[in-house]
C-alpha cells in the first residue's frame, strides 16, 4: 500500500525482498511501536521494520541513508522519556526479533548478548551457572538490553552494582551508513584508543544502533536478606537511609516509598503495607548467608534506632518478592491515580539528597503543589512527582519543574539519573550541561550521522 510518502515508498520496495513480512505500514503493526511509557502522545511511523540480523539491519540503514529517512531504534518501549517515539514520516527499527544470547561465558564472566534480549532473561540464564547480571531496571521482564545500554539504564541495584555502563564491555554498531564494526572487549580489562563503547552507552540511539553487546556477568552471592523498614514521613525514612550507608555496609538496595506512594501502591501490593506508614525504605543485603543475614540485622537495629516504627524481615522468598514488587508497583500505581502527574528522574551527590528532598518540597508548597518521591535513595536517584491533576495543572506547574531542576543542578547533580533525555528533558539538558559541552556533543553526532537519519529530533534540540 502507498504511504503517500514517497521516499518511504522507494524504501519499502527497495527493502521488501531483503525483508519479506518483516517490513510493515499495517496500521496493526505501527500501533504497536508508536508509543513509549513516558505518557507522551505516541504517533506512528511511516513503517516499522523487524530485522533479525546485523547484515539485514546494515542494509535498512544504507537504504534509508540514501533515501534521507529517519530511523527510530527500538526496544521494550519500555522508555519514560519518548526516546523511542517516531515521527509519521519515520521508521521504526524494532530489534526485538534479534533476541538471542549468543554466548555465555561464565568462566570469562561475560555473555554475548543480541540488543532484543529481554533483561531478566539474561539474568536467568546467568543463574543456571551460578551467575547473574546485575543491572535490575524496574521493568526488567520487558526492558530489552540493548534499550538498557542506550538509555545506561538504572534500577534498585545501582547502589552496589552501579548502571548499566559499568556492566558493558563491547559492542557491535551499525552506523548509520550501513557500515558495521566490534568496538571494545571481551576481557575484564582493556585500554587503547577512544572508548567508543562508553560514548555510546547513554547515546540514546543518536548514533549508530547496537547489534550485539559483551556484557559482564558475575558469580551470584550465595544469599540475600531484605527487610522493610516503616518510618513516620519521608524525612525520617531518609535520614535513616543516611545512616544506615554511614554504618560501612552497602546494601545492594535502598529503596525509599513516601506517603503518597504507599498509598497509592497499597490497594495492589502483595505486601502489607502497615497502616500507619508514611515512609519506608525497602533495603536488601548479600553476601555469604551469615554475611548477608549479619549485615541486614545490623541496618534493622541502626533503623530502629532512627525511629523505625515496623520493622519486617522477609522470612521467605515469597515474602521477599512481595516487598520488591511493592516497590516495583509504586511507579504503574501512582500513574493510575494521576495521570497527569510530572516525574522527574533526577540524581544528586548522595549526601545532598535530604537537602534536594526537603527544598523541592519547600518549592511545591510555595506554589501550592504536592511534589513526592519515591526511588532509589542509596544511589543518589529519586523519582519526584508533582502532583498534576488535569492538563490544565500540568502545564501550570511547568515553573515549579523547572525550579525543582535548577535546584539539581545547584546541588551538583543532573536531570536525568536513568531515564534519559529523549523528548521529554531535551530543553532540560542545557540546564546541566554547558553550551561547549552541546556544542561538542552535537559536533561528535555529525561525525557519526552527519545526515542525521539516526533517532532525529531526541536528546538535542
Ligand atoms: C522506578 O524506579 C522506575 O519505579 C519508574 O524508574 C519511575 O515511573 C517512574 O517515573
Ligand atoms: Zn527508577
Amino acid at each position: 500500500m502507498s504511504s503517500k510518502i514517497p521516499a518511504i515508498d522507494d524504501f519499502c520496495r527497495r527493502l521488501r525482498a531483503t525483508l519479506g513480512n518483516r517490513l510493515r505500514t499495517d496500521e496493526d503493526a505501527l500501533v504497536t511501536v508508536a508509543g513509549d511509557e513516558s505518557g507522551l502522545t505516541p504517533c506512528q511511523p511511516a513503517a516499522v521494520v523487524y530485522p533479525k540480523s546485523t547484515a539485514e539491519l546494515a542494509v535498512v540503514a544504507k537504504e534509508a541513508r540514501a533515501l534521507g529517512i529517519g530511523l527510530v531504534p527500538r526496544g521494550g518501549g519500555t522508555g519514560k522519556a519518548g526516546g523511542c517515539i517516531p515521527t509519521a514520516t519515520q521508521v521504526v527499527v524494532d530489534v526485538s526479533r534479534m533476541n538471542r544470547i549468543l554466548e555465555l561465558r561464565p568462566q570469562d564472566q561475560y555473555a554475548v548478548v543480541q540488543p532484543g534480549v529481554i533483561t531478566q532473561d539474561l539474568d536467568i540464564a546467568a543463574a543456571e551457572h551460578g551467575f547473574m547480571y546485575a543491572p535490575d531496571p524496574g521493568s526488567r521482564d520487558s526492558c530489552t538490553l540493548g534499550g538498557n545500554i542506550a538509555t545506561n539504564a538504572g534500577g534498585a541495584r545501582v547502589i552496589k552494582y552501579g548502571a548499566t555502563r559499568r556492566h558493558v564491555w563491547g559492542l557491535e554498531l551499525v552506523l548509520p551508513d550501513g557500515t558495521s564494526m566490534r568496538v571494545g572487549r571481551r576481557s575484564l580489562k582493556g585500554v587503547g584508543g577512544l572508548d567508543l563503547t562508553s560514548l555510546l552507552i547513554g547515546s540514546e540511539g543518536t548514533l549508530a544502533f547496537i547489534t550485539e553487546a559483551t556484557l559482564q556477568i558475575m558469580p551470584a552471592p550465595g544469599a540475600v536478606e531484605t527487610a522493610w523498614l516503616t518510618f513516620s514521613d519521608l524525612m525520617a525514612a531518609s535520614r535513616a537511609g543516611e545512616r544506615l550507608i554511614s554504618t560501612g555496609i552497602t546494601p545492594r538496595i535502598m529503596e525509599v516509598m513516601d506517603r503518597a506512594a504507599l498509598d497509592a501502591v497499597r490497594p495492589r501490593a502483595p505486601f502489607r503495607i502497615p497502616a500507619n506508614a508514611g515512609a519506608a525504605l525497602l533495603v536488601e543485603t548479600d553476601g555469604t548467608e551469615d554475611q548477608a543475614r549479619a549485615d541486614l540485622l545490623h541496618l534493622v537495629e541502626i533503623a530502629t534506632q532512627c525511629g523505625a516504627s515496623d520493622t519486617a524481615v522477609a522470612s521467605s522468598e515469597k515474602q521477599r518478592n512481595a516487598m520488591r514488587e511493592t516497590r516495583r508497583l509504586v511507579s504503574t500505581a501512582l500513574k493510575d491515580l494521576m495521570p497527569h502527574k510530572i516525574s522527574d528522574d533526577v540524581a544528586v551527590p548522595r549526601s545532598r539528597m535530604i537537602e534536594l528532598l526537603t527544598r523541592a518540597q519547600d518549592l511545591g508548597a510555595a506554589a501550592g503543589t504536592l511534589v513526592s518521591a519515591y526511588g532509589h535513595l542509596g544511589d543518589g536517584n529519586v523519582h519526584l512527582n508533582i502532583h498534576c491533576q488535569s492538563a490544565d495543572d500540568r502545564k501550570q506547574a511547568g515553573k515549579l519543574r523547572y525550579d525543582i531542576l535548577r535546584l539539581v543542578v545547584s546541588l551538583g547533580g543532573g536531570v536525568s539519573g536513568e531515564h534519559g533525555i529523549g523528548i521529554a528533558k531535551r530543553e532540560a539538558l542545557a540546564l546541566q550541561d554547558p553550551s561547549e559541552a552541546l556544542a561538542l556533543q552535537k559536533r561528535l553526532k555529525a561525525v557519526f550521522d552527519p545526515t542525521g537519519i539516526m533517532n532525529p529530533g531526541k536528546v538535542f534540540l
